[in-house]
């Protein structure tokens, strides 16, 4: 049987320039089911029973472009074996948004950081050890353009992808956003395999309405929810959505304070 590996990163990362080193001649281009939008495979050179298939460039799982709802939907309902997610190095923080929500679905994730060359060429160094404790998964510092360090990375996907380990988020939220969460997964996720839990609480807590939808809630669960969900809201003074987003600004905060080193600031930095 044959593995699928899921690429996903921000637009401009290199995830193209890592399609083509990570695949060669192999590909095949169609579009996502539905949409214009262009999907691209390949197999994996040197693994003849892996599928690389190449997610758009999105900054977030949100449901807001078309592109984020086209790469969730593929990785809630196929559930790809291992989500390779490339990082551009040089950028760091934002793209960091992304992988905070791809470790929260329970598939392995390999974080691979881009653009190492122009990293080190800055004088700037990741801190890959602390990079992967904090994040819950493996890091590899690669260059898509020179080509090192992609095999070691596409051997790391397969190797998570076949060890079928689940992913455990190393961030909580807020007390009062965790008690909520685990609410929602007791009324309404209870059924699902506990790995695709958090990834869907959070969802509800933040009312994305296609999940919702897509989860065909009772009414008075639902309400009983929307009430935990108010009760936070009013904890923390804030909307539930921005409570989240926040909350992963802070927490990327820390992580970048404890990895990134940066030659023009005289050691570790916020920025
Ligand atoms: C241009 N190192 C360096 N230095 N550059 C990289 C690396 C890397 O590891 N990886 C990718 N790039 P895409 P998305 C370009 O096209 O793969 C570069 O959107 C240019 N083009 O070569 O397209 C890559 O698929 C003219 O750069 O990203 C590309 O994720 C001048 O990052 C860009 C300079 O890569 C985006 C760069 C006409």
């Amino acid at each position: 049987m044959s593995i699928k590996i899921a690429l996903a990163g921000n637009p401009n990362c290199g995830k193209t320039t890592l399609f083509n080193a990570l695949t060669g001649s192999n590909q095949f281009v169609g579009n996502w089911p539905g949409v214009t939008v262009e999907k691209k495979e390949g197999k994996l050179k040197g693994h003849s029973d892996a599928i690389i298939v190449d997610l758009p460039g999105i900054y977030s799982l949100s449901p807001y472009t078309l592109e984020e709802v086209v790469a969730r939907n593929f990785l809630i309902t196929e559930r790809p074996d291992a989500i390779l997610n490339i990082i551009d190095g040089t950028n760091l923080e934002r793209n960091l948004y992304l992988t905070t929500q791809l470790v929260e679905l329970g598939i392995p994730v390999i974080a691979a950081v881009n653009m190492m060359d122009v990293v080190a060429k800055n004088g700037d160094k990741v801190n890959t050890a602390n990079l992967a404790k904090e994040l819950g998964c493996k890091v590899v510092e690669i260059s898509a353009l020179k080509g090192t360090g992609v095999t070691e990375a596409a051997d790391k996907a397969v190797a998570v992808a076949n060890a079928r380990r689940r992913m455990i988020p190393q961030h909580s939220f807020e007390g009062c956003v965790e008690h909520t969460l685990a609410h929602i997964e007791e009324a309404v996720l209870h059924e699902m395999p506990e790995e695709q839990q958090r990834w869907y609480a959070i969802k509800i807590f933040e009312r994305d309405e296609k999940v919702m939808a897509q989860l065909n809630i009772p009414a008075d669960i639902q309400k009983h929810i929307e009430q935990d969900i108010k009760a936070c809201e009013d904890e923390m003074d804030d909307d539930a959505e921005s409570i989240i987003t926040n909350e992963r600004y802070v927490y990327i905060g820390t992580i970048i304070k404890d990895c990134c080193v940066k030659k023009n600031k005289g050691g570790m930095t916020t920025s």
